[in-house]
């Protein structure tokens, strides 16, 4: 069985790629909760969504997040009524984070939530929330901390970011389909997806074990975010040089050194495979950017036999 850590948009495509690559047997997707909010009294778990959505073709390809097709008379409405639109809820998704709501509600566990409403998308991979405790990503930026959502979305990273802090994890636990993924004797490996290492894998390594956990695996297989100096999507070469990294998939093998044994990077960056080596993790070179289905299952595989050929 093979553990893929999981966030946003481009995590989700590996980990889409994965799921067809692997039997529902072979494959454990734990997905980043730290994004999750509190919006219009609805839990919003994006990440979570985002994975699930892409497993379930139902992704807006174009923005990743959100379902193709949507239609958006709750927003418009919402709109009239003065409520507040920054964050697009389309028709479907809004069903998506009523009925999450209501079980929680109900006292039902993120983990139990995630599993039905995978199920009722007919996903064939489970989704595993990578805690049922709440963890929360902040940003401290030049103009104070904010909620992840507000920072990302609400003022769309124009803030300088100065420290990010996911808050309830020190006193959160891995969730059972987590932690029993780790501790399986089936485990062959880890596969990092490329989402963002400081906003969507870092939670996930914050909580309590889970990074010792990971190094005990030894086998782990990470695909760097960071094609060419350029992150494919979303804000994290600003994020990164803000936080005083380097932009490039080097500065990704440094963040990742002591955690990662294999780090697979684009063409575009092969002149730094030396270096990444010299950093003692293994540079593998190949093609990254993930245009269509066909890339996702090519390099997903590619990830497979990295981690079955690591463990003889
Ligand atoms: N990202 C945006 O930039 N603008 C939005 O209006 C927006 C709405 C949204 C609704 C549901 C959902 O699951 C995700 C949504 N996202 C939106 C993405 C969200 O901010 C994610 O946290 C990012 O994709 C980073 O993972």
């Amino acid at each position: 069985m093979i553990l893929a850590l999981a966030g946003g948009v481009g995590g989700a495509k590996l980990a889409d790629g994965l799921a067809n690559a692997l039997g529902p047997d072979e494959l454990a997707i734990a997905v980043n909760t730290g994004d999750d909010f509190e919006h219009l009294g609805l839990h919003v778990s994006p990440d979570l969504d985002t994975v699930m959505y892409t497993l379930a073709g139902l992704a807006n390809p174009a923005t990743g997040w959100g379902q193709s097709g949507e239609t958006w008379s709750f927003m418009d409405a919402l709109k009239k009524l003065g409520g507040p639109d920054w964050f697009r809820l389309g028709d479907r998704d809004l069903a998506t984070h009523v009925e999450r709501t209501r079980r929680l509600a109900d006292g039902e566990s993120l983990s139990s939530v995630t599993r039905l409403l995978c199920e009722k998308l007919g996903l064939r991979s489970m989704l595993l929330p990578m805690s049922d405790a709440p963890v929360r990503t902040r940003v401290r930026t030049d103009e104070g901390w904010l909620d992840f959502q507000h920072y990302f979305v609400r003022e769309q990273c124009r803030p300088a970011l100065r420290e990010v802090r996911y808050d309830g994890a020190e006193s959160a636990t891995p969730s059972a389909g987590l932690a029993d993924a780790l501790a399986a004797p089936t485990l062959e490996g880890i596969v990092i997806c490329p989402s963002n290492p400081y906003l969507s894998v870092s939670p996930i390594l914050a909580l309590p074990g889970v990074r010792e956990s990971i190094r005990a695996c030894g086998n782990v297989v990470a695909v760097s975010p960071i094609v060419g100096g350029e992150a494919i999507k979303g804000p994290a070469a600003k994020i990164m040089k803000e936080l005083g990294a380097e932009v490039s998939a080097l500065g990704i093998a440094r963040w990742y050194t002591g955690l990662v044994t294999t780090l697979v990077i684009d063409r575009a960056d092969e002149a730094l495979a030396p270096s990444i080596e010299a950093l003692g993790l293994r540079a593998v070179v190949s093609e990254t950017v993930m245009r269509d289905a066909t890339d996702r299952i090519r390099l997903a595989g590619e990830c497979v036999a990295l981690i079955r050929a690591g463990k003889t």
